[in-house]
């Protein structure tokens, strides 16, 4: 994360950090087949959750790890534009219980379908990521940041080096610590509190670098996707 503060998971116990174990690939001089790096390629059993951590490579006693029984990458997710930006895992459980509540592990509420918070709302935003687009590191901490939602008519290309949005993509940034996402935060959480509880508005996707001036982080806009989150949950079920 770009500005932002070293925080305490407890502060964001719905953030998640994901391992990837990726099979050592096998270099042939004729090998041209990548799909293997990309994580679109991962097996869900190379993929491990870990909830209640403060510190990335760090153990602590208030976390709780899973595997990964499946996942689902939107059918419709778009490589170019980063359109439909989504995905959802299932935890595995072998006793019907996933995650247990604590102080440094707890969900955050998805949004229903039709919420719209005013403009310039004052949210949150967490991650592991980078502290700046070319740093060489990520953070070994998780850090918070505040962002604000950008009206619609300003989310537009042209603040953004004309790449292109979408109305699945919602814009947020920060106008005077310019907090904001960065690489590696992907993924993770832009919630905003409504009637009190914390609730999941945007997952992190890109941007036009990390805390340029006058550039917000562009979200997928979750309340497009509550359909089709429920419609996966439900055809899991049968
Ligand atoms: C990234 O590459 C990324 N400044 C995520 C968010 C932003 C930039 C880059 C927003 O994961």
């Amino acid at each position: 994360m770009f500005g932002g503060r070293a925080s305490d998971i407890t502060e964001q116990p719905w953030q998640a950090a994901i391992n990837a174990y990726q099979p050592r690939l096998k270099k042939h001089f004729h090998d041209v087949e990548e799909s293997s790096l990309t994580p679109v390629g991962v097996k869900a059993d190379k993929l491990e959750v870990i909830l209640g951590r403060t510190f990335r490579k760090q153990n602590s006693s208030g976390e709780q790890i899973f595997k990964v029984e499946k996942y689902w990458i939107h059918e419709k997710f778009d490589h170019e534009t980063f359109d439909n930006d989504i995905a959802l895992l299932k935890l595995q459980t072998d006793i019907g219980i996933c995650a247990i509540n604590s102080p440094e592990v707890l969900p955050a509420c998805l949004p229903e379908r039709g919420l719209v918070l005013p403009d310039w709302t004052e949210c949150e935003i967490s991650g592991y990521g980078k502290d700046s687009e070319f740093s060489a590191e990520y953070s070994e901490r998780v850090k918070r940041g505040y962002v604000r939602l950008w009206p619609k008519e300003r989310c537009i290309s042209e603040v953004l080096s004309g790449r292109t949005i979408t109305t699945n993509m919602l814009c947020a940034g920060d106008t005077r610590n310019r907090d904001d996402a960065c690489k590696g935060d992907s993924g993770g959480p832009l919630v905003c509190r409504n009637n009190n509880k914390m609730t999941l508005m945007g997952v992190i996707s890109w941007g036009d670098g990390c805390g340029q001036k006058d550039k917000p982080g562009v979200y997928t806009r979750v309340t497009n996707y509550i359909n089709w989150i429920n419609k996966k949950m439900k055809a899991n079920l049968v």
